[in-house]
């Protein structure tokens, strides 16, 4: 594709990111999304994948195998426009630099989700009443190790009955693409990108928290207490990664930008379960902070456009940061709170450029 924006990330599996600058639709173009992937994408040649079927197995009454035209059928068709992130977005400004695929800003997204609720497949199957979590298995596979899980994770048995938590067919109005996780892909709005399990073959309801690949030891798991750079980690005090919290992008002006001032700045924001409340803007190193007009986006779950026209700068070497505080007060910090597998930096989002005399 040669007018594919995204880099590939140095990493043997197929990981892209596209530019901040890109990423300036309501709804981001899946040739534009930024692609992360744990391992090896399911063999299309596979019969398991050119017959699909779906699952639902463990702590249910009923356990069901239901091929895509099945599911199409029986399951009411649902759409909701969600933001879906990297929990490992931004860690490439972690300081100390932390192991693991070096994110800057942009493995982030938002698209236009179509398929059924996991909720009504779940009440299909009938969850037993020993049930507190889902796990979720694909085809894909381990880097060099064929038939090993690349990734196997989960939700909350709560989240997993959550009407706005999907299993999704299609992206954008069009069917889900290979590196997207076609034919089936979970959707939980408010939660990390891996949970969003793609290529979905199976699900297991259990009775207690999923220990499936990269669920466990320090994978997509935050310290409960701050650990510094340094010190040992103990996977014991580390938990699940749950909400998504606050935070926006500058898409215009771009990194490395030249214009005359004022300056127009526009982004977008969005947060986890806690909505947006506000955007600022800054553009003296966060002495002074400007209220952007916030739109208010496709739904609960959708990122929101910012725009500030107007804004004072002096000429010469220029910074523009934006930063989105949610309905609990909480707001993105000047810097991030570092952990170990560098996750959920919100740091604030800095644009540099020149700004030009007259
Ligand atoms: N089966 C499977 N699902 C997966 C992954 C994976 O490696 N394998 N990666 C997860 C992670 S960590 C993220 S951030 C999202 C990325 O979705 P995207 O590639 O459609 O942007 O997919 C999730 N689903
Ligand atoms: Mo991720």
């Amino acid at each position: 594709m040669a007018s594919d924006v995204r880099r590939r990330l140095p990493d043997p599996a197929l990981n892209l990111e596209p530019p901040v600058s890109a990423l300036r639709q309501e709804t981001t173009p899946a040739g534009t999304f930024f692609v992360r992937n744990n391992g090896i994408l399911p063999d299309p040649d596979a019969e398991a994948v050119r017959v699909w079927t779906l699952a639902v197995g463990g702590e249910v009454r009923r356990p069901l195998s239901l091929t895509l035209a099945a599911l199409r059928e029986r399951f009411e068709e649902v759409e909701i426009v969600s933001v879906l992130e990297c929990a490992g977005n931004g860690r490439a400004g972690f300081s100390p630099a932390v192991e693991g695929l070096p994110w800057g800003h942009g493995a982030v997204g938002c698209a236009r989700w179509t398929g059924f609720r996991l909720g009504d497949l779940l009440a299909e199957a009938g969850v037993a009443d020993s049930a507190v979590y889902v796990g979720f298995e694909s085809p894909d596979h381990a880097i060099g190790r064929p038939g090993v899980p690349a990734l196997s994770r989960g939700l909350p048995i709560g989240k997993a009955l959550a009407p706005e938590t999907l299993v999704a067919y299609a992206m954008n109005g069009a069917p889900l693409t290979a590196e997207h996780g076609s034919p089936l892909r979970i959707v939980a709005p408010g939660y990390p990108g891996s949970a969003w399990q793609k290529w979905l073959h199976r699900v297991v309801v259990l009775d207690r928290e999923h220990d499936g690949a990269k669920m466990t030891g320090l994978d997509y798991r935050m310290p409960s207490r701050p650990v510094s750079p340094g010190e040992e980690p103990n996977p014991a005090e580390f938990q699940v990664i749950t909400d998504m919290p606050v935070k926006s992008l500058i898409h215009d002006p771009a990194e490395g930008f030249e214009a005359r001032g004022p300056l127009t700045v526009r982004g977008f924001a969005w947060s986890g379960h806690v909505p947006v409340r506000c955007v600022e803007v800054s553009a003296d190193g966060g002495a002074t902070w400007q209220a952007a007009k916030l739109e208010p986006g496709s739904g609960p779950w959708a990122w929101r456009r910012f725009t500030i026209e107007g804004l004072a700068i002096p000429a010469g070497p220029a910074e523009v940061m934006a930063r989105a505080t949610d309905r609990q007060g909480r707001s993105q910090p000047l810097d991030p709170a570092w952990n170990p597998r560098g996750y959920l930096n919100n740091a604030v989002h800095r644009v540099r450029g020149q700004v030009l005399s007259d």
